[in-house]
Order: structure tokens, then sequence, then C-alpha cells
């Protein structure tokens, strides 16, 4: 075990809570969705048990419509902005109304792969079936309000359910969201932080104003679907759900379960996630469904559709193109949006920084398609990152430095996913 798994195992311990694992104990001080699910891959390289545990609390927040909330407020702390009070979900435990990227089914599987191996699928069987319930519940409820008219894709109703916060895809889809009642209001981000590496005062505002429509709604997800002032195709989420519904039905089949429902998902997206290709820029992107339009920015979301399993020799060989452009721009692989976009900037979040999940689901995808070459780029510029600065939150890919906060859960879940 070198230094790194060391450190990042130390990490990940530091920042366990007990069942849960905050993402950075100042910054991030709750459970987040998709950082759990990052965390427990870590966890399965020493401690296959706690890694489960990570998903299981996650999913003891599910609500009895199969939502999962994006933070889970299991104790209270005052060092994050918006807290439970302002989310008013009327949970017990309290938490968010909105959810986040669905990486976990991806996870069980990958958790439960790794218990067959090491001959341990009897002991895990029933955490595993358990699980697939309660993952069936969440996919069905993406159906259902994340995709009524079975698009095939995933409509975002918050730049924070994309886990890509102040990503430009979300500029022109939010500039119909009226801020002027959103009030005063201290950020706690910024406290923490150099604001030059977060989103901007206009940015909150909006992020605010969404929250207070959902709540005013009852955080009526069918109501919200039909009325939400932000309604934008996410090609992130509507990537990993199609991936995760694939892994999803591999676990039905090892679980003997009925995977009919999730293999019409399947067909759906399959069907349907085209409406995401933006044909004049040549790009797979994010699409606001008011409007119609593609938000044609080449972001690292863009790369997800080798993981999604697409294959298209014409697309795949157009996302490779960009591939190798942008790897002649920066140093570091993969930035979240294209450097030769007059919108990058090195540091500020979702807007040019390198983050280490999104590497991970690249590099995964693009290994499982046969593009070695780049997926080796992807892993090792990772770690070099890593190895370079620390297990920083996100990583500058022109000089490498550290972005956001530092010693974070999901950066060295990666590592320990990557060097084991
Ligand atoms: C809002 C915890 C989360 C990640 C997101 C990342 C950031 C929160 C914030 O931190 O978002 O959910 O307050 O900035 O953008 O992907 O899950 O690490």
């Amino acid at each position: 075990m070198t230094q790194d798994s060391n450190t990042a195992r130390a990490i990940l311990k530091a920042n366990d809570r007990g069942g849960y694992t905050v993402p950075n104990g100042r910054v991030y001080p709750f459970q987040w969705n998709w950082d759990s699910a990052f965390v427990a891959l870590g966890f399965d390289t020493f401690d296959r048990d706690r890694a489960w545990t990570e998903i299981e609390t996650l999913f003891r927040a599910q609500w009895p419509d199969g939502f999962v909330p994006h933070i889970v407020f299991w104790q209270e702390d005052d060092g994050y902005f918006p807290g439970p009070g302002v989310w008013d979900s009327g949970r017990t435990p309290p938490t968010s109304g909105i959810t986040q990227p669905p990486v976990a089914a991806t996870v069980v599987r990958t958790l439960w792969d790794s218990a067959a191996a090491a001959g341990q699928s009897e002991h895990y069987r029933p955490r595993a079936q358990a699980l697939f319930d309660r993952l069936l519940g969440w996919h069905r409820w993406f159906a259902e309000h994340r995709d009524a008219n079975r698009s095939g894709v995933v409509v975002a109703m918050h730049p924070w359910e994309t886990g890509r916060d102040n990503s430009p895809e979300w500029d022109v889809p939010g500039v119909p969201i009226d801020v002027s009642n959103v009030g005063e209001y201290t950020r706690r981000d910024t406290g923490h932080l150099d604001a030059k590496m977060r989103p901007t005062k206009l940015e909150y505002d909006r992020y605010l104003a969404l929250v207070q429509f959902g709540r005013a709604a009852g955080w009526d997800h069918a109501a919200i679907a039909r009325s939400n002032p932000f309604r934008v195709a996410d090609v992130g989420m509507s990537m990993i759900l199609l991936r995760a519904n694939r892994d999803l039905l591999a676990l039905a089949q090892a679980l003997g379960r009925n995977g009919d429902e999730i293999a019409r998902w399947i067909a759906d997206a399959e069907a349907g996630i085209h409406i995401l290709w933006d044909a004049e820029r040549r790009t797979w992107c994010s699409r606001d469904l008011l409007t119609g339009r593609h938000s044609g920015y080449v972001t690292s979301a863009s790369f997800l559709s080798f993981y999604a399993g697409l294959r298209d020799p014409e697309r795949d060989e157009a996302m490779m193109a960009h591939f190798d452009r942008i790897a002649e721009r920066v140093r570091y692989m993969v930035p979240s949006l294209d450097p030769d976009d007059t919108g990058f900037q090195m540091i500020r979040y979702w807007r040019g920084p390198v983050w280490a999940v999104v590497n991970w689901m690249i590099g995964q995808g693009l290994a499982e398609a046969g593009h070695e070459a780049r997926a080796k780029r992807v892993r090792s510029d990772t770690l070099a990152l890593i190895q370079g600065s620390g297990f920083y939150e996100a990583f500058n890919p022109l000089d490498g430095s550290g972005s956001g906060g530092d010693d974070f859960s999901w950066t060295a879940a990666i590592a320990l996913a990557w060097q084991t």
C-alpha cells in the first residue's frame, strides 16, 4: 500500500460520522447523495461492510415515493447554507427536496461483484436484495417525476440536482428564474473558501429562488415537474441514469429479480437520448426543455456517453476529437469546461476545474469502449493531481493546484478505487 492510500483511508475515517461520510467536515458537514456513492467505492477497498453501510444509510432517508434527497441532515451544523430550515422538507431526518445524479446502482453492482469475487455473495445477498428494492424505487421515481413523457432523458429541476452546480449550461436556462423575492441571506461557503472558486451571487440567488419555489409547492415533485421555472434535460444525469439502469438490470439478473421494467427504461433512453446530441457543435450536451435549445457546451459530462454504454461510431469519433483537442490544451484531463470556450475559468468550480469522480466515470467508460490510451491518460492525470497537490475537491487543469475544500472524501475514494 502506498503512502497516498494510507492518507486516503485516513481521510475517509476522519470524515466518517458513523454510518455516513461527510464530503468535507468544514464546508459540507452532512451526507450528500452522490458523494456517498463514490465514497462507498473507496471503503470497499479496505472495509467491505462499511462500504455497504454508507449506501444503506443514504437510503434510510428515502421518501415513501422513492425519492432520495441530495442532502440528508443527520445532525445539526450551522457551517452550511442552506440548512434544513430553509429546505423545510417536513421529513425525519430532515432532507433537501431535490435529488442528485443516481450513481448508487452502479456502485452497488460494483460492491456486489467485489463481494462475489471474494466468495462472500451469500453473506451480502440479503443486503443486496434490500438495496435492490430501494434502488428500483428511486429509479421509478426518476421515470415518473423527471421523465414523465418517457423521452428517455433526466430533467433537472435545479442546478444542484445535476451535481455540477455552476456549469455554464445553466446560465441561459437560469435567466427566467425570478430572483426579486429571494431576500437577504448569508452564504457560508464563501466564509470557508475563496469566493473566486465558488458560484456567483446571481447563481446563488437563482439556487435559492428554486428552493423557495419547491418549498412553496410542498416539495410535491409532480407539481414541480409541471411548473418549475428551470427544466433542463441534463446530459450528466441522463448518461448516469442510463448506466445505472444497465447495472440495476445486471443486479436483477444476479439476484433472480424481474428486470422488465428496468429494460423498458433502458429502451426508452436508448431511443430518446439522441435529443441531447447537438449536431451543430457535434457534442453531447444538456438541453433546455422550456426553449428546446441545446447548451452547445463541451463539458466533462459530455464524455459520459461512453460510460452510458452508447456506441455510435460517428458521434464517438467526434467526442474523441474533442478529447484530443482538449488534451493538447491542458496538462490535466478532464477539465469541466472546454478550455477553448470563452467562459473557461481554471479555478471556478464547474467552469474549468478537474473533478476526480467525473474522471472516474469517464475513464471507466473509455476503457469499456476500448479507448485504452485515453482511459489511461484520464486515470494517470487524476492520480498525478492527487499526488502533486493532495486530496482536493477539484483541481486546476493547467497547473494542477487544488481548488475548493481539502481532505475531500470522494477524491480519497477515487484514489483508493483506482490504486487498488
Ligand atoms: C450543493 C458535496 C457537493 C457535491 C456537488 C458539488 C457541491 C453543493 C454546494 O458539493 O455542491 O449540493 O453547496 O456547493 O457541486 O457535486 O455533491 O461535495
